[in-house]
């Protein structure tokens, strides 16, 4: 979503709000602007589309100073365009915002009827001519902000320029993460996270919901929600230059499919004790899985396919009921909950929005609640009684690959800790399943040698209007996983489908113009699939089948067997089946969209660390 800068510098500010907000790119966005304290108040530089269009504006009309915001909006209210890119501007007051103000109608009608004139279509204007009207109305900046902060309704980070106030930024953070950087020779920094700041310090502190703050050269005053002072602690983060450029690869999200061996090792380190052959102490300690009655999933997207996975994992090997669900139906559904239910939320950055608040409502409900977060500090990983780590690092493309797996990695090592404590499995067992979860990032590298059949492949996906994708068990959300990762990234329009469910509605869609990818690996419900691909082959439909066993591939009358390509994946383990199975159904997502041309790490209308409802 939108990434937010803000610098109070010793040297021009400009070309360091742009270096900020080319690494915000891959938050995904549809217009950018900054602006800088001139001397004669804030001036701003917007512009529609890429960065690389507003460093044309500002080469052409330069903004000297050396304190001011940057901002990369994806529009919410009001299409993408220069007049509601950010900063927004009224009287004395230029502002940056991510996050939707939800009272924004009301106020902007109250504003309205004082004679007020709008400039933008955005909810975030309304901000702007708040603040304004309180500092015309003789209000101190401390107690004027705060009073407008109360007015609103929704989420926000803001970043604020005042007129007259030259050396001052102000922040607030209620829904949207918002971070302090704290800079050599008193310089300071606001951004939407730590890789926005990466680039001039690493000595961060991360506001707390509802806080508030007062930036000024060489130091900050923070107050919560309530308008006390509040002390929050500065951290050293490791944002590693090197974890956010691409390196030799084409894309960030090639890069990342790559880096999954190490993602998924670094993740089951963290769980999984090689030595000992079994779960890690510390994460046996942290929680009994033996007093959990029920496990409640909440994710959005392609976390809440990775819980999907989980559930199989959870339910067959520690006989754990557990329900997932899609955080922006359960938040609202007023679900029935169980008493010793834990409430697992799922997601990359630990923001979002969706999520969070499904998370909040299970914490007021009385229930235990972990976060399954990448982002360590981020607020779920803060909120939630219990953190579980997965370790992808910075996860640049919009679509979702090694935090996908990272986060299947994770949770079926916890599937192997609830057996255990649960008294399902034995220790020999328990051995034996860390031994094949330690194997998976041996077979993810295997995987990703299946890069050329693939490719070979995807010039014919390519030119697909509709795909279908079919899977069984763990592999019908894998399959719905893979699905999403096609119309992400190559606008194909897919579907997945459970295998056993096509001949109740689905089949129709078959015939020859609408390949059919089957996820099959060498599991219990091999033969099942194999059934369905004869259903399918019959109708004469393309069958792009993926498994480690094509040997066991039913034999198919002549004509049949010229429309199925089978693309050979190593042979695995069941349990990791999932994690190995993942890098052929990204990869052919990945390959088809570069056929196909479109901006694979930044494709359109999409957004990563999704802030906003
Ligand atoms: N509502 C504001 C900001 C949108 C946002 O936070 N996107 O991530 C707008 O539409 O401009």
């Amino acid at each position: 979503m939108c990434g937010i800068i803000g610098i109070i510098g010793n040297s021009d500010v400009a070309p360091r709000l742009l270096e900020s907000l080319r690494r915000l790119e891959y938050r995904g966005y549809d217009s950018a602007g900054i602006a800088v304290q001139t001397g004669h108040g804030p001036e701003r530089r917007r512009a529609e589309g890429k960065i690389r269009n507003l460093e044309a504006v500002i080469d052409e009309q330069p903004l000297p100073g050396v304190v001011g915001i940057g901002h990369t909006r994806w529009a919410t209210h009001g299409a993408p365009s220069v007049r509601n890119a950010h900063p927004h501007h009224y009287g004395k007051v230029t502002l940056v915002h991510n996050g939707i103000i939800e009272n924004f109608a009301e106020l902007k009608a109250e504003l309205k009827a004082k004679g007020q004139v709008f400039e933008s279509d955005t909810d975030t204007e309304v901000i702007a001519h708040l603040l304004n009207d309180a500092l015309e109305g003789g209000q101190p900046l401390k107690d004027a902000f705060k009073r407008v902060l109360d007015r609103l309704h929704g989420a926000y980070a803001l970043a604020i320029l005042v007129e007259g106030e030259e050396n001052t930024i102000l922040g607030a953070r209620r829904g949207s993460p918002l971070v302090i950087g704290w800079g050599e020779n008193d310089e300071m920094f606001l951004g939407s996270d730590a890789l926005a700041v990466g680039p001039f310090t690493q000595r961060v502190t991360y506001l707390e919901e509802g806080d508030w703050v007062i930036l000024s050269r060489g130091g900050a005053q923070t107050f919560d929600a309530q308008g006390f002072l509040v002390n929050r602690p500065v951290t050293t983060v490791s944002a590693s230059a090197a974890l956010v450029e691409k390196g030799s690869y084409r894309h960030f999200m090639e890069k990342e499919v790559h880096e999954q061996p190490d993602s998924c090792q670094r993740t089951l380190s963290a769980y999984l004790d090689p030595v000992a052959g079994e779960v890690r102490a510390d994460i046996k300690a942290a929680l009994d899985f033996s007093q959990i009655v029920r496990i409640q999933i909440i994710a959005c997207g392609t976390a809440y396919y990775a819980g999907s996975v989980a559930r199989y994992a959870f339910e067959k090997l520690a006989g754990l009921p557990v329900d997932v669900e899609v955080a922006s139906e359960f938040r609202y559904r007023s679900p029935a909950m169980m008493p010793g239910t834990l409430a697992v939320a799922v997601s990359q950055s630990g923001e979002t929005a969706d999520t969070l608040a499904a998370l909040r409502w299970c914490k007021d409900e009385g229930l235990k609640t972990a976060a399954v977060v990448n982002v360590h500090s981020s607020t779920m990983a803060r909120e939630a009684d219990l953190m579980w780590p997965t370790h992808a690092g910075p996860e640049i493309g919009v679509a979702s690959t090694k935090a996908f797996t990272a986060q299947l990695s994770a949770l079926l090592c916890l599937a192997v800790c609830a057996a255990r404590q649960r008294g399902r499995i034995t220790a020999h067992e328990e051995a034996h399943l860390v031994q094949v979860l330690l194997e998976s990032p041996g077979l993810i590298s295997q995987a990703l040698g299946m890069d050329a059949d693939i490719v070979r492949i995807t010039h014919k996906l390519s030119k697909a209007r509709d795909v279908i994708y079919l899977g069984r068990g763990d592999m019908y959300p894998l399959a719905l996983e893979g699905a999403l990762k096609l119309k992400e990234i190559s606008y194909i329009h897919a579907e997945g489908y459970a295998a056993g469910e096509l001949k109740h509605g689905p089949i129709a869609l078959i015939d020859e113009n609408t390949p059919v990818v089957v996820i099959a690996p060498d599991d219990a419900l091999f033969e099942k699939t194999a059934s369905n691909v004869q259903e399918v082959a019959a109708r004469g439909g393309r069958v792009i089948m993926i498994t480690d066993t094509p040997e066991k591939v039913p034999a198919l009358s002549e004509d049949a067997a010229r429309t199925l390509t089978v693309v050979k994946a190593p042979a695995c383990d069941p349990f990791i089946a999932p994690l190995v199975y993942s890098v052929p159904i990204q990869l052919l997502a990945y390959h088809t969209a570069v056929h196909k041309g479109t901006d694979v790490d930044q494709p359109r209308n999409l957004a990563k660390s999704v802030t906003v409802e």
